[in-house]
């Protein structure tokens, strides 16, 4: 039986990845960091799973990573541990640099020294590309890329992506520790022949995204929205009722319709993203453990979306057609600076991973809104309405 470690376990990736990896029949290793708070709803469900089990560790502390790496000599090591928060890059630049880079460091260094033969894959971003994207066109002789074109207007029959070989130009502290981390990747596969692949990940989403990322805090908006209006106590619960019997000391001047619920509040809707299903993207990181010569690929769609459309797909699902009525554009949600676009070309995994996504769009946006809805119903009315 193989052995994988995981790092950054309790993450939608990390319990996706482990549910895979179990399914191959791998004995899954997670690292997990000491906390005070249990950390482990995403992978409750394979706790009991003779083949899985938790290791503490810390990325940013090199002795413990590589005793665990020593120990173990896994078949194989997926990162998947990181500050993954834009926006918080910019107010804990530090800490994302030492989980980000430096842990990458930490993890190549314990298995370059202790176990050479151990498969690496690296969580790389497609916020690295930050503003910068290359231009795809077609011609009677085939498609051509051309690196960083500027747009003038008239391309025709063409679009904008990014590829293995866009430049690099990060928006952001978490962009360019990534980044780093990336090339440390590239510089240790080169000079001590570890077999080490860098996942290049676009924005990849589920019912188990964080709550802090846009898509999943639109979804758990609209189920609570949803739960507020409810039948309570056998009354169809409207507005200033509901608000005062539950709400006291609650925002009063900014509520959705004046229901007396607080309005979902967002940045940047006008970002676009190329958002896959977390499932998908599993699969092609597994699908490039297993080829023979390492390499770094883009694991993206192809196909993007405004976060405006994720919100007009989500509502509609929600079943809530009041949409600007609802929402408060913050600037405090805004970047210091923004990726405006992302959509990747995943040509080479569809070519030589034979990997295709499979959850569209709209299924994704779909699955998101139900998962959150179902899990609002077993909540306590007063328990809603929570981290908005
Ligand atoms: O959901 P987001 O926070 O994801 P972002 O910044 O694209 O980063 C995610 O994807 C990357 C891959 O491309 C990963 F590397 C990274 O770890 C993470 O998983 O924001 C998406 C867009 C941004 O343009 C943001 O400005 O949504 C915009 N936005 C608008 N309002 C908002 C909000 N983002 C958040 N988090 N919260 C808002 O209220």
């Amino acid at each position: 039986m193989k052995t994988v470690v995981i790092t950054g376990i309790t993450g939608q990736a990390g319990s996706y990845f482990s549910e895979l990896l179990l399914e191959k029949d791998y004995k899954v290793i997670g690292i997990q960091r000491r906390s005070s708070t249990n950390t482990t709803e995403r992978i409750s469900h394979l706790l009991d799973d003779k083949k899985f089990s938790l290791v503490e560790g810390d990325l940013t502390d090199p002795a413990s990573i590589s005793g665990i790496i020593n120990e173990y000599k896994p078949d194989l090591c997926v990162n998947f541990a990181a500050q993954s928060h834009v926006a918080t890059s910019f107010e804990q630049p530090t800490t994302t640099f030492e989980v980000d880079t430096i842990g990458v460091l930490n993890l190549l260094e314990s298995i370059r020294r202790h176990s050479p033969n151990t498969r690496f894959i690296q969580s790389s971003t497609s916020e690295m590309f930050g503003d910068n994207c290359s231009y795809k066109y077609n011609t009677p002789n085939g498609i051509i890329v051309s690196p960083c074109m500027v747009f003038n207007g008239s391309w025709g029959d063409s679009e904008w992506i990014q590829d293995e070989n866009t430049t690099f130009n990060p928006q952001s502290p978490y962009a360019i520790a990534k980044l780093a981390a990336h090339h440390l990747v590239g510089l240790y596969r080169k000079s001590y022949n570890l077999h080490a692949s860098c996942a290049i990940m676009f924005n990849y989403e589920s019912p188990r995204r964080g709550e802090k990322f846009v898509t999943r805090k639109i979804t758990k908006w609209i189920a609570e929205f949803n739960k507020w209006y409810e039948p309570y106590d056998g009354v169809l619960v409207h507005g200033q009722l509901a608000f005062n019997q539950d709400w006291d000391n609650r925002i009063y001047g900014d509520q959705c319709d004046n229901v007396g619920f607080p309005k979902l509040r967002l940045g940047n809707l006008d970002a676009v993203r190329d958002w896959s299903h977390c499932k998908d993207t599993m699969r092609a990181v597994y699908l490039m453990s297993q080829q023979d010569e390492p390499d770094d690929y883009i694991i993206s769609t192809g196909s993007s979306h405004t976060v405006r459309e994720f919100l007009n797909e989500a509502f509609k699902y929600g079943g809530i057609d009041n949409i600007d009525e609802c929402i408060v554009i913050d600037p405090s949600f805004y970047r210091p600076a923004e990726v405006e676009f992302l959509r990747g070309d995943s040509s080479k995994a569809r070519r030589i991973l034979n990997w295709e996504p499979q959850v569209s769009f709209e299924e994704l946006v779909k699955e998101m809104v139900q998962s959150d809805v179902a899990k609002s119903k077993t909540k306590l009315r007063s328990q809603t309405i929570s981290n908005l």
